[in-house]
């Protein structure tokens, strides 16, 4: 690759005369013409794994490494004057996620890619995304995040498909974006479904209000369009049946294309379900092969029954999805007579009736995915036993041998290649190469009393920080304070992560330097991360966060030790930039309620020293690190669970203790209300002192201190150096491709392609 060469016959100009617009677009087009020639993995069976979301983030860095370009490439540029990241910030970020859950799907696809393995991701194309996120005096506003417009790598596959709805029907259209491997001759694509009569124009520019019965023109524009009235539940399942009819069709159609007789469809596909919001492919393939096929309806079930397996995320609740039956006789009449059908099959062998399909007239999805899928697996070691010794336990009970843990992981290509070059060239010097194939880090932790090697993780540390400067400087014009400590929590806003236990210690902090204890250096805390727009709390969370901020900045007591920026339109892009600067990885759900979390794993592999709450993968990192290298803190998943089950928490009872009532009333102080949205941080007020369902006082006390503790071990430079390498060094096991391997060995069972 000659970049130089390429620009003068594409543009008539030298690499050093163009803009980084031009430049964006010609690497683009080297990557995409290199992209496209590759074969795709073959073999008889094929993996489908579909998810409502795909967080894929900008893929211009991430192919480049996976064509083995990369080096050639940032080399040309600098010589010719360029700077990648710069190049980079042409592109558009796609808006095909949410969170964790989204991220982790596109994590998978660029690990099954790299071990060769046949399989597909398959979504739908949302014109705009989840939304984009402003902050305007202090409270989250929401945008249509139109990407669409400026995107380069879907492409046409020239594939429709009628999805047959009980009114009315529609024709569909099918996208692709390659999904490379690393240094692997062949592909796999995430496969976008989008709507032939999609009509952007129902959505303003500045809101993300629509009409939500025009269902022929906008079952993709949004991902979880706002669902809290009839309307917006009703377009989401909608929505599903949309992306699950055309998974199930293209299953079809390419398993008969590659010889299958349909009988034997489980020999040629298998199909992964990412969280509940898939499961009516399973009666969708079965109204396919009895309908479509005449294959008898026992033997479709007992087919599909052996295809597909299920992911189960969270046990929060609202999570979980449960549709009324009316839902979906009006959304597909033959859908809800199969799912009736498939609830008396497990009625009659099954009396306990909290195992039934149906119940008071809701569909569980999760209990039908249980029922007729082969396989159920949770995300984390103590996720899974939650499910299997509480949350599932009456289906744990039935089908143990469905049950399986396979811990998340995360793309060592994106998260330490990608977004830590420098970390990854320092390994390279002290390992060799060969982890970037294995993931197999371990090999550092010989360096962990090597002064040399310590200064140099920290001076890698220095200029990653410098990077997250530039970042937020020009994302946001924050200026991060010179020489401090950076303390990271970014994640969906959600009570359950207690992003307002971090702000209530920001008060006391606050209020401890106004005393006149001065930290030993700055602190800078960041947060990130988006409130769905029907969550009021949430949304609360972000303006106590955005407020407290401007009042600390506007105190020139405290504005010079400690600082507080919150994150606009937290994204892939802001997390690539932010994670590799972390000192401080915040992971502080209550426990039991974060299934995994993967950022804290990202946080790790890049020489964050976690603080934590025993909960999710947090326990396997803990484990692997031992408990010199991370910090923990507060009551235990066994006694929350307790709390829950014998309804004993008091949050009133803990905002009484002096200590905390302090912390908690400065939120409607008049003076701070004054500067704010008074109702909005009375609500907050009223809830956390009444309710606080995510029992945020219950741990504050012990996170004060625990924080305490982190800040003051961080001025042993030494020692907090070796905490970074240890963490780094013991990351290995996170590494997607891992957990992918675990998924096709034990659940899948492809052949990889050479
Ligand atoms: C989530 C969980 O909340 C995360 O803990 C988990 O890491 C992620 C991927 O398994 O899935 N579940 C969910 O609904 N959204 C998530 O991010």
């Amino acid at each position: 690759m000659n970049l130089d060469e390429l620009s003068r016959q594409k543009y008539g100009r030298s690499l050093a005369e163009l803009d980084d617009a031009t430049v964006y677009q010609l690497l683009m087009s080297v990557v995409s013409e290199k992209s496209a020639e590759l074969p795709l993995n073959a073999g008889k069976k094929r993996l489908y794994y579909i998810s409502a979301e795909f967080l894929i983030g900008k893929l211009l860095t991430n192919n480049l490494i996976n064509l083995g370009l990369y080096d050639e490439a940032k080399q040309q540029l600098a010589e010719a004057g360029h700077d990648l990241n710069k190049v980079e910030e042409n592109e558009v970020e796609p808006s095909l996620g949410n969170g964790g859950l989204g991220r982790l799907a596109a994590c998978f696809i660029d690990s099954m890619a790299t071990l060769g393995l046949p399989g597909d991701g398959v979504g739908l194309n949302y014109h705009f995304g989840l939304f984009h996120q402003k902050f305007v005096d202090n409270q989250q506003t929401t945008m249509p995040d139109g990407w669409l417009d400026r995107e380069g790598w879907l492409r046409d596959e020239n594939t429709s498909f009628t999805v047959e709805f009980g009114s009315f029907s529609v024709t569909s259209k099918l996208f692709s974006i390659d999904v490379l491997g690393y240094e692997r001759p062949k592909k796999n694509r995430l496969r976008l479904f989008d709507l032939e009569s999609i009509d952007d124009s129902l959505v303003p520019d500045n809101s993300i209000g629509f009409d939500k019965t025009e269902l022929k023109k906008n079952l993709t524009l949004f991902l979880y369009p706002d669902d809290s009235d009839r309307n917006g539940q009703l377009l989401r399942v909608y929505q599903q049946y949309f992306m699950v009819s055309n998974a199930a069709q293209l299953i079809v159609k390419e398993a008969i294309s590659r010889g299958c007789n349909l009988h034997d469809l489980a020999e040629y596909a298998v199909i992964q379900i990412n969280d509940t919001h898939p499961t009516m492919v399973i009666p969708e393939l079965i109204r396919i092969l009895t309908e479509d096929h005449d294959i008898a309806f026992d033997e479709a079930v007992s087919i599909v029954r052996s295809m597909v397996a299920y992911t189960n995320h969270t046990i929060l609740a609202e999570a979980l999805e449960k549709w009324p039956l009316e839902f979906l006789e009006e959304v597909s009449p033959k859908i809800a007579a199969i799912i009736k059908k498939l609830d008396e099959l497990t009625r009659a062998e099954f009396d306990d009736p909290a195992v039934q399909i149906i119940i008071d007239g809701k569909v569980h999805m999760a209990h039908l995915a249980i029922h007729y899928g082969y396989s159920i697996n949770g995300v984390a070691a103590l996720h899974t036993k939650i499910l299997e010794e509480s949350e599932l336990k009456p289906f744990y009970d039935i089908y143990p041998e469905k049950f399986s843990n396979k811990t998340n992981g995360i793309t060592f290509r994106r998260w330490l290649m990608g977004c830590n070059p420098e970390l990854a060239v320092l390994l390279d010097t002290l390992l060799g190469t060969e982890w970037r194939h294995t993931g197999d880090v371990s090999g550092l932790l010989k360096f962990a009393d090597d002064d040399e090697v310590l200064e140099q993780l920290a001076a890698i540390k220095d200029d990653a920080k410098q990077v997250m400067r530039d970042f937020l400087k020009f994302n946001q014009g924050a200026q991060v304070l010179d020489g401090s400590i950076v303390d990271v929590q970014v994640k969906r806003i959600h009570e359950y992560k207690r992003q307002q236990m971090l702000a209530l210690y920001l008060i006391w902090k606050y209020l401890d330097i106004k005393n006149g204890n001065i930290p030993e250096r700055p602190i800078t805390v960041i947060f990130g991360g988006k409130a769905a727009p029907a969550y009021v709390i949430a949304q609360d969370i972000i303006h106590l966060i955005l407020t407290l901020g401007e009042w600390i900045a506007n105190d020139p007591d405290v504005a010079p030790y400690l600082q507080v920026i919150m994150i606009e339109n937290y994204n892939v892009t802001a997390a690539e930039r932010i994670i590799p600067a972390a000192d401080i990885s915040e992971q502080i759900s209550l426990a039991s309620k974060e299934a995994s979390g993967t950022s804290n794993m990202k946080f790790m592999l890049n020489g964050a020293v976690t603080l934590c709450t025993i909960d999710g993968a947090n326990v396997e990192i803990a484990e692997l690190v031992g408990d010199d290298n991370i910090y923990t803190f507060g009551a235990s998943s066994d006694e929350v669970v307790k709390l829950y089950a014998d309804g004993s928490y008091n949050a009133h009872a803990y905002y009484l203790k002096p200590g905390i009532k302090l912390l908690v009333d400065f939120i409607t102080n008049p003076q701070f209300m004054a500067t704010g949205n008074a109702e909005r941080l009375q609500r907050l007020h009223d809830d956390l002192t009444s309710k606080d369902w995510f029992m945020a006082l219950l741990d504050l006390e012990e996170y004060i201190q625990e924080k305490e503790l982190v800040y003051s071990d961080y001025e042993d430079r030494k020692l907090w150096l070796k905490k970074s390498l240890v963490n780094i060094a013991m990351a290995g096991k996170f590494s997607s491709d891992r957990t992918i391997a675990e998924y096709n060995d034990e659940i899948w069972h492809l052949q990889a392609d050479k």
